[in-house]
């Protein structure tokens, strides 16, 4: 189905392809700041996802502040909502809402509070809950098919939350809907709350589980928004087949002494450790 030509022109973001690593660096920036100032977040799952939030919100999203009540722009759903920093950086950066907000993260008067909810200028979905944003991002896919509408769905999920079995109905209801239009992307980073996904409940073989679920199922480096954002242009949204990306991902990815380590979920960096960060996180 063709996008109307004028909602095109005035959605299309045109950042080129091979800026969105060094776009994605400074999101990582962004994300360190936030934490380190609220003194509260998830730091390793925001800086797993940036990658696939730099691809999505600055290549592959029709969506822009200004058509946020266009009924035919793209949706995208945070389904790992703990993750919440990466989503607000993005946003902000994006002129969704007042890049100051990022300084008030978490106070009382503001918005962004630690899990998403719709009171935020281009949040679709209220999550952090896990297991729930999946199932959503399927009705809003069908709804989309059933008005023939031309917007796609995008879906974000933690690996870790793949163990809640609500997700696997969703799977089973997009491929019986036939939601081309619907995109599971999943944070492929190995780990969960306090440790390996494996040692807790193991979900692989994954590859075999999407494919069984009936969804066109691709692999990228998902530290790599340059490789997220082409692969993401290659997929036929029209073919009646929803798609599946394992995105393989480091949790911490692009602080060399928060990259794979559990205790990284939860910990606060102190103003030293930010710092330490942020050195290395130079363009
Ligand atoms: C229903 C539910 N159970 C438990 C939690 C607590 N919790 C927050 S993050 C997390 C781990 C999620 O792991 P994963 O999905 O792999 O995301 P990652 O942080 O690795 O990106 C858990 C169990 C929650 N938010 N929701
Ligand atoms: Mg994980």
């Amino acid at each position: 189905m063709q996008l109307k030509e004028q909602f095109v022109d005035c959605t299309r973001i045109d950042v080129p392809i091979g800026q969105l690593n060094a776009q994605a660096r400074e999101i990582r920036r962004k994300i360190l700041k936030m934490i380190t100032h609220a003194r509260g977040g998830h730091i390793g799952a925001s800086l797993s996802e940036t990658d696939i939030l730099t691809a999505l919100f600055f290549h592959t999203l029709r969506l822009s502040p200004e058509t946020m009540a266009d009924p035919d722009r793209d949706r995208f759903v945070l389904s790992k909502g703990h993750a919440s920093e990466g989503l607000y950086a993005v946003l902000a950066e994006r002129g969704f809402f007042p890049k100051a907000w990022l300084d008030n993260y978490l106070k009382a008067d503001c918005p962004l509070t630690i899990h998403p909810t719709n009171q935020v200028p281009g949040v679709e979905a209220n999550t952090g809950a896990l297991g729930h944003g999946f199932s959503i991002a399927v009705g809003m896919a069908l709804g989309a098919k059933k008005a023939r509408r031309p917007c796609r769905v995008f879906v974000l999920t933690g690996d870790g939350e793949l163990q809640e079995g609500s997700n696997w109905e969703a799977a089973m209801s997009a491929a019986h809907f036939k939601l081309g239009n619907l995109t599971w992307i999943i944070d492929n980073n190995g780990l969960q709350l306090v440790s390996s996904i494996k040692d807790t409940m193991g979900i692989e073989p994954l590859e075999d589980k999407l494919r069984a679920f009936g969804f066109d199922t691709r692999h990228v480096d998902g530290n790599n928004a340059e490789n997220v954002a082409a692969l993401l242009d290659a997929l036929d949204y029209d073919g009646g087949v929803p798609h599946a990306v394992i995105a393989k991902t480091v949790k911490g990815n692009g602080v060399s002494f928060m990259e794979n380590v559990p205790e990284w979920h939860h910990r606060i960096p102190t103003e030293e450790e930010c710092k330490k960060a942020l050195q290395e996180l130079v363009s």
